[in-house]
């Protein structure tokens, strides 16, 4: 009996160490697991996609429905109403150089309504309609301060507008808490609380995804925006988003990922850095549950992550990291752009290919269809990023009109 006490008691002292060795992670690039990466261009059934038709009718929204059941839940589009109301609007805002909007999007679903404040200053010196750049913000609210009393280098409004885009942005709270108690609190219990009782239903990120969906919507009504020209941006958490949002909808020309890491740009097979099981427990309310079937078993995982770069096709795609940010592997996730871009070049036959090894920082990849690069320095959006983007962005842009 004793000895069998004993045993329990050595059974239970190692029980932390166990878990613990579980969820363990590593920024050892010696460490990182051989992995076979699932194959872009061989659908479910076997067949081999080679044609633009194949791979916007057949393959995409397959893959789009693959990270709907594993990774990020589905995204639902019900509802029966929603309502513009502009709640604040100042026509000389920046010292003239802007028009802000603070608008309310109400959306009605069932009797139950719920409402996100989209915040927008609209460049005032224009020819036509603005091209607009949408952040998806998690951060403390006075990173997008409206009155611009304080003024952030992670939203810098006042350089976006002063290169002739619309700088607009929006909270995640207004849509889902990014807290996993009160992640429910919005949309999820108002407008569509069954998907809180799916295994495979929305939760955090995809809410926020849904968000910056609104946000279009609302671009799609105001004629001072251009909305064909709209990029949606989001760094770490809020990129993870951003990739979700730019790859379910295909109204974005532009999806930026700023060091989005585990869950977002980087492969999850390499296990480098954050992994999918240390994820999912320290933040289980972001991802759908079905997710958690993948912890510390990515093999299995229908899909990975460069495959969400490649759901963007033929849109642009841009992935940015920073030097000391290996918590969110800037290699993995520069592998994912490589590989996911596969298809503007193979498929759609986009000209420019990215360099084999990752380009050092001070030295971004810019294409026709996607950029790179990597900023020295920790783990922040700052104005040098937002400025590559806008490089990009312009450049883009430009050869569209053409
Ligand atoms: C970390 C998390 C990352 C990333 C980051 C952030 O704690 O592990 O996945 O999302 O937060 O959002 O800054």
């Amino acid at each position: 009996m004793a000895y069998r006490y004993l045993l329990y008691m050595l059974f239970l002292a190692m029980l932390p160490a166990l878990s613990y060795a579980q969820k363990e992670t590593h920024t050892d690039e010696s460490k990182v697991p051989d992995f076979s990466i699932p194959d872009l261009f061989v659908n479910l059934k076997g067949q081999e996609i080679r044609t633009i038709q194949d791979w916007a009718q057949v393959r995409r929204p397959e893959l789009v429905h693959l990270f709907e059941e594993n990774v990020y839940g589905t995204m639902p589009k019900a509802m029966d109403a929603q309502t513009f109301t502009v709640v604040n609007e100042d026509k000389l805002a920046m010292n003239g150089l802007a028009t802000l909007k603070e608008i309310d999007i109400e959306v009605t679903y069932r009797s139950q309504s719920a409402t996100m404040r989209l915040i927008l200053f609209i460049p005032n010196q224009r020819k036509e309609a603005a091209p607009v750049f949408l952040l998806i913000n998690h951060r403390d609210p006075e990173n997008i301060d409206p009155t611009r009393k304080i003024k952030m280098g992670f939203w810098p409004a006042e350089e976006i507008v002063s290169r002739g885009y619309a700088a607009a942005t929006f909270h995640v709270k207004d849509v889902s808490d990014d807290d996993k108690v009160t992640f429910t609190e919005d949309i999820l219990s108002k407008l569509y609380p069954e998907e809180l009782e799916k295994e495979n239903g929305m939760r955090g990120l995809g809410a926020w995804a849904w968000g910056a969906m609104r946000a279009m919507d609302y671009f799609e009504t105001c004629q001072d925006i251009n909305a064909k020209k709209a990029a949606v941006i989001g760094h770490s958490r809020g990129g993870k988003a951003s990739l979700w949002t730019g790859a379910s909808d295909t109204r974005w020309a532009i999806t930026i990922s700023n060091e989005s890491g585990a869950g977002g740009a980087a492969i999850s097979r390499r296990k480098f850095g954050e992994t999918v099981e240390r994820i999912n427990t320290s933040f289980p309310y972001w991802f759908t549950d079905n997710f958690n079937k993948y912890n510390n078993n990515e093999a299995l995982l229908p899909i990975d992550q460069h495959m969400l770069i490649a759901a963007m096709a033929p849109r642009a795609v841009y992935v940015a990291s920073a030097s000391e940010d290996l918590w969110a592997d800037p290699k993995g996730e520069y592998m994912s752009l490589q590989l996911g871009t596969r298809v503007h070049r193979e498929i759609y036959k986009m000209t420019g290919d990215f360099p084999k090894e990752i380009n050092s920082p001070g030295n971004p990849v810019h294409l026709p269809y996607a950029g790179h690069h990597i900023r020295e320095g920790k783990h922040n959006l700052t104005p040098y990023d937002w400025n590559l983007f806008m490089d990009f962005a312009d450049n883009y842009f430009r050869f569209k009109n053409e």
